[in-house]
Order: structure tokens, then C-alpha cells, then sequence
């Protein structure tokens, strides 16, 4: 059979070297085999001649069919296919020309070269790959060729690749690739964050674990944390955050797959409470205070703390000196007793605070009253030091006033102001050879700042003393008042009941008769404000 094919192939050749007709004899000069050496000019061996290889007609690139170098095929000339008894070699180079290999990945990538006794068509036409341990597949190209993603099984992969030509010659080359796969990563150690920490009581820690596989490379897991001692910390099992409980030392413990990693906790007593405030300093107010006798003031005492803050206390309060000042042990309230100076302590335990008040008399002059509109009640409970003095005593055996002045002192104090009448209502105190008598008496204002005053009044002294008398206090003789009046003799004081005229100064038709009347006489009173307390108490009662 293939005799036959071989001689018709002979035939064509024939036909086809007398269609070029001097072929022969131009091409024959430098081979004895003129055929082969058409075949050889176009399957890989060096032409014999120029012309040969410039006229042989193109071969088509199935192989099968030649054409004239005008293009035009001729279905004369059959495929033919040269003869081919020898394979193509094979050479493995990538991963590597050596025959083994040791991948360390499962996906391998090879390549290589092939070459033929033949190039073109009649020579590489595919190279293949197997593997011994499974998988089979075409590789890209064919003098130069190439494979990838070639899985590989554990153990040893004999990877064979061929490579075919046209005539089915076949060379191989073969690469042993040892693979063994990595194994799974494996949980291996646990380390836990922070490795150690110190936490008051109470107060919490969070921690956190990171586990590692065998080749130390960080893999996730979930971890169960516990602590050796609750009675320490406690942990959340999932969270990792732990409470300190009591002052100890416990360790923590984060567990995955059996594998555990720990750090140490150290719970410390809780934080101590911020210092008890302690009573260190009292203040009283006002640090200084006067007042008068009779009156009082208010004190108010502050607590500190050490920190001078200001804290709660109960205070107790005395005063050095109650003959001048009381004070209300509880409340605070001083009275003033007496003039003089007294300390004031307020006392808490063994703290106190003091505060100085000073207590005086009243003051014994009130402002005057405002000309014209005096309110003159500003004088009522006041007192008054007072001197009466008779201006001149009636002599009876000359029926006339003597020149005779002589004073005797008393006390007034003033109870009430009639504004209607502008009348100071008063008692008279004083103590004579009588002893003591009191009387009420009337004191008309007149007017002024300097509280010129008119006394008509008629007083009845201790024993059989009744006289009648017009006075004024701090004021001028006015005529026209002091003219009346009863007189008796009070205490060697010579005084008579006088029918005096008002007005004896203006009266000019008066004057004769006036004369006729009895010589008037008059007390003059004269008073100088004073505080109550320098009323003698027999004076007082
Ligand atoms: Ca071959």
C-alpha cells in the first residue's frame, strides 16, 4: 500500500518535471536524485538549485495540494506527503531542563521546545501533555510550546509531553514533578493582649486573643475566655472583658480548638474615697459688731473643712462677758447689756471662731426736730437732766421778787407728744429735802431747732410743796407765760400764786394796774438729754 502510494507520487513528479521541461537538467547538476531533491528544497533540506526552488509551485499549507507559482492549482498534482521515518525530539525547559521537580504548588506551568527532521507543515504539528497522576491536555505552540494551570496530585507527577510530527513520528520528554501540598493550617498558639494588666477594684480590663497556626501566621478563631479566679475577675466568656471582684492576682485564659493562651491580671484594692471632710476653721460674722445697750445683733458662724470648704456644723455660742453682752447659745443672738466690749465665740467640738462686739450707750441726742413741722415724738421715753431755777422769790414782807437764784436739779422724762397741741407730755423727777416727788408736767413748744419750750403747769411736790409755774427750757424769759402762776414755798424756795398779765410788755393801758399785781416769778427749767441708765435708780424707781 504504501508502495503504491509512493509510485504515484513518482508519477506526479514526473508530469511535473515535464511541464518545467530543462528541470531536470538545470536542477540534476548538483544531486543524483533529482525528486527527493524537490521534496527535499521544500521539506527542510537544502535545495539543490536556485531554479528549483524558485519554480516548484508553492505547497498549500494543508500539505496537500501544490500550485504554480501563478497561484493556480492543479488538480493533477494529488496531495503528497514525503516520506518521514524520523520523530521530532522533545525538550522540556521550563520549570526546568533537569528531569525532576518539586513544586511547591499545586498548579504547574511548562514549556519547551520540539524540533523535526521536517519544519512547516510536515513537521511539529502538535505537542501534548499528561500527567501521570491525571489530567491530560494540548500545549500552546509547537517548536516552541508551552502549558499551564497542569494540576498536580500529591505525590509524583510524571508529566510526558509529546511531540508529533505529520507523519505520526512522536518524541516525548518527560519531567517528574514531586508535589506535596501544604499542609492545612492548624491552630498552634494563642497569644493574649495585654499579656499582663493591673486593674483597681471594680473596674474592668478588656482583653483580646490572636491565634497563630504552625507556620506562625495569624489565622482567626473564636476563643472562650475564663479566669483561674472569680472570686478575683471575672470575664465575659466571648467578650474577654473582665471585672476585678476582689484585690488578687488570677490569670486569664482565651481557649480555641483546645490550644489556650493567658496573661496575668492583678486586681488592686479600689480606689480610696476622697478624704472625710474634718471641721479645721470657724468664721463669725460680722467680725466686729457694735450696738447699744438693749439692742441686739445677729452672729452667723461658717464651718471649713481642711479644704476651706464650707461644711455643715452646730455651733455653740458664748460671749466672754455676759455683764456686757448675752448671747443666745443656739441661735446666735446677742443682746447688749451694759457698756464694754465683749468676745463673741462660736464653738463646734474643740473648733470655734470669735468675733469681737462692742456695746454703748444709747445715743442721747436725737436729730432735732425740722423747724416748722417738728415731730417732736422722737423725744418720748427720752430723758432729760433738768435744773430748775427760780428766776426770783416772792418776799413777802416786801411783796416784791428778790434777785435770788438758786437751782435744784431733777430728772424728766417725756411720755408722750400731743401734735396737735405741740404738747410734750412729762414727769418731773426729783429728790429734795422733801425727799422724792414727781409731778406731771406739760411742756408747750414753741418753736425752733433750740426747742424753746413753755412748762404751765401746776405741780404738787412731796409734802404740802403746791405751786403752779411756768418755765421754759433752753429758752428767754417769755413774759407772757411765766407771769401766772401759784407759788408756796418748795424747800426754802419762796414762790406765791401771781396774777400775771399776758401781755404786761404790750399793754400799754394795762401798765398801772399791772404794777398793783403781785411781782410774778417764774422757775426756769433748763434740760439737757440724757441717757436713760444715768437716771439714778431712786430717781427712776
Ligand atoms: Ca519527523
Amino acid at each position: 500500500m504504501r508502495i503504491a502510494k509512493k509510485s504515484k507520487t513518482w508519477i506526479v513528479l514526473l508530469t511535473v518535471f515535464s511541464v518545467l521541461g530543462v528541470f531536470g537538467m538545470i536542477c540534476g547538476a548538483g544531486a543524483s536524485n533529482n525528486f527527493p531533491g524537490i521534496y527535499n528544497s521544500y521539506f527542510g533540506t537544502t535545495p539543490n538549485c536556485s531554479l528549483c526552488h524558485s519554480s516548484i509551485p508553492a505547497l498549500n499549507s494543508t500539505g496537500t495540494t501544490f500550485s504554480n507559482a501563478g497561484g493556480n492549482t492543479t488538480a493533477g498534482w494529488a496531495a503528497i506527503k514525503p516520506a518521514d521515518p524520523t520523530p521530532p525530539t522533545m525538550t522540556i525547559t521550563t520549570p526546568t531542563s533537569s528531569p525532576t521537580y518539586t513544586a511547591s504548588s499545586s498548579s504547574l506551568s511548562i514549556g519547551g521546545t520540539a524540533s523535526d527532521n521536517f519544519t512547516g507543515p510536515f513537521g511539529v504539528t502538535q505537542v501534548t501533555w499528561a500527567n501521570s497522576l491525571g489530567g491530560a491536555g494540548t500545549c500552546s505552540g509547537t517548536t516552541s510550546w508551552s502549558a499551564s494551570g497542569i494540576s498536580l496530585s500529591s505525590g509524583q507527577n510524571v508529566i510526558t509531553v509529546t511531540a508529533r510530527d505529520q507523519a505520526g513520528n512522536t518524541g516525548t520528554d518527560t519531567l517528574t514533578v514531586a508535589y506535596t501540598p501544604a499542609p492545612a493550617p492548624v491552630l498552634t498558639t494563642i497569644t493574649v493582649t495585654p499579656p499582663s494588666a493591673s486593674i483597681p477594684q471594680g473596674s474592668t480590663q478588656q482583653f483580646s486573643a490572636q491565634a497563630f497556626d504552625q507556620n506562625n501566621n495569624p489565622i482567626s478563631a473564636t476563643f472562650s475566655w475564663s479566669s483561674s479566679s472569680t472570686a478575683v475577675a471575672t470575664i465575659n466568656s466571648s467578650s474577654g472583658l473582665a471585672t476585678g471582684v476582689a484585690p488578687g492576682s488570677t490569670t486569664i485564659t482565651a481557649t480555641s480548638e483546645g490550644i489556650s493562651g493567658t496573661a496575668s491580671l492583678t486586681v488592686t484594692a479600689p480606689a480610696p474615697p476622697p478624704p472625710t471632710p474634718v471641721l479645721t476653721s470657724i468664721t463669725v460674722a460680722p467680725a466686729t459688731a457694735s450696738i447699744v445697750v438693749g439692742s441686739t445683733q445677729l452672729f452667723t458662724a461658717t464651718a471649713r473643712d481642711q479644704n476651706n470648704n464650707p461644711i455643715s456644723a452646730t455651733f455653740s455660742w458664748s460671749s466672754s462677758s455676759t455683764a456686757v453682752a448675752t448671747i443666745n447659745s443656739s441661735s446666735g443672738l446677742a443682746a447688749g447689756v451694759a457698756a464694754g466690749s465683749a468676745t463673741i465665740t462660736a464653738a463646734s467640738g474643740t473648733i470655734s471662731g470669735t468675733a469681737s462686739l462692742t456695746v454703748r450707750v444709747a445715743s442721747p441726742e436725737p436729730p432735732p426736730p425740722i423747724p416748722g413741722t417738728a415731730d417732736l415724738s422722737i423725744w418720748v421715753d427720752k430723758w432729760f437732766k433738768v435744773k430748775i431755777q427760780n428766776k426770783g422769790y416772792y418776799n413777802e414782807e416786801e411783796n416784791r421778787l428778790s434777785d435770788h437764784r438758786q437751782g435744784l436739779s431733777a430728772f424728766l422724762k417725756v411720755t408722750a407728744w400731743d401734735p396737735d397741741n405741740k404738747v410734750l407730755q412729762a414727769t418731773i423727777l426729783g429728790k429734795g429735802e422733801e425727799g422724792k416727788w414727781s409731778e406731771p408736767i406739760l411742756l408747750h413748744y414753741i418753736s425752733g431747732t433750740n426747742l424753746k419750750f413753755l412748762c404751765w403747769s401746776q405741780m404738787t411736790l412731796a409734802g404740802d410743796a403746791n405751786f403752779g409755774f411756768t418755765a421754759q427750757i433752753r429758752g428767754s424769759k417769755r413774759r407772757g407765760g411765766l407771769t401766772r402762776g401759784t407759788f408756796t414755798s418748795v424747800g426754802g424756795y419762796h414762790v406765791e400764786t401771781t396774777e400775771g398779765d399776758d401781755d404786761d410788755d404790750e399793754d400799754e393801758d394795762g401798765e398801772e394796774s399791772s404794777k398793783k399785781q403781785p411781782p410774778a416769778g417764774w422757775l426756769k427749767i433748763t434740760g439737757k438729754l440724757i441717757a436713760g441708765e444715768k437716771v439714778p435708780a431712786d430717781i427712776k424707781e
